[in-house]
């Protein structure tokens, strides 16, 4: 029977809840200490989310804010820098957990024998601080290929990071399993011809994904299971490598 070889994560989002708590709140502080009059709430960051990347998301926001100050590309990157740094320091306090499941899904994946990977349009540095916080210093071992950040000129919808991810790995997209969280993040992989499970949370679960395998809200665990969103009759579960097989086995 086919079944998955590898399975490919999101981060943001999607192992963990990062951008309202996380992200958004380093983006604050870094305009505060760069001098920029600007302060972006819970719901204004959800709209921002739209665009990927934080260097693109300051120009966009700047670009269509024009009594703002227009700053230059380099300045853009300072503050970029200082938002890293922010968000570091506030990954190393630990006030962010990985989301139910994703702990044991990825080691009931590593005892499968299934490749790990990640995806993702944010800085490297913040993915190895969130797995060194949370699963600890060898975590980043787990991962065949930690693909992130600026290493594609194209970042989320586009397909670019999930193609490195397969060239890397040697396998053709149908063998693998993408988790995203965000419309961006299911468009990629969808674009990559990647068979998606989505999680969503409290910034994408108003938005649908027709195509995906599963809709969660979360990967679930044995005591607090997840609902499937786009088959509210079914019982609420917790995903397992099995589980996903089933649902693999499904597609046509
Ligand atoms: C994540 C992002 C990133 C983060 C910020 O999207 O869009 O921009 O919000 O990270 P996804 P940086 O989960 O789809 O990968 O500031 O490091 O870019
Ligand atoms: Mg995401």
């Amino acid at each position: 029977m086919r079944k998955p070889e590898a399975y490919i994560w999101d981060v943001d989002g999607t192992l963990a809840d990062t951008e309202r708590d996380g992200h958004r709140v380093a983006f604050n502080q870094a305009f505060q200490k760069f001098g920029l009059p600007i302060e972006w709430t819970e719901t204004l960051y959800g709209q921002l989310l739209a665009i990927t990347g934080g260097k693109e998301r300051i120009q966009f926001y700047l670009s269509h804010n024009p009594t703002l100050p227009q700053l230059s590309s380099h300045d853009i990157e300072t503050v970029h820098k200082m938002k890293t740094e922010f968000y570091l320091e506030l990954l190393t306090t630990g006030t962010i957990p990985l989301r139910p499941g994703v702990a044991r899904l990825l080691r009931q994946a590593k005892t499968a024998h299934i490749q790990l990977a990640i995806a993702t349009t944010t800085t490297p540095d913040n993915v190895t601080a969130l797995l060194k916080q949370t699963l600890g210093e060898q975590s980043r071992n787990w991962f065949s290929i930690i693909a992130a950040g600026d290493i594609v000129p194209r970042k989320k919808p586009a397909p670019d990071i999930y193609q490195v991810v397969l060239q890397h790995l040697g396998i053709p997209p149908h063998l693998a399993i993408a988790f995203e969280d965000s419309k961006n993040g299911y468009e990629s992989a969808r674009s990559a011809d990647i068979p998606v499970i989505m999680t969503v949370n409290a910034y994408t679960q108003q938005d649908i994904f027709p195509k995906a395998l599963a809709v969660l809200e979360h990967l679930g665990e044995p005591h607090h299971p997840a609902k499937r969103l786009d088959r509210l009759t079914d019982a609420p579960l917790s995903v397992t490598p099995g589980i996903i097989q089933q649902w693999f086995a499904q597609i046509k």
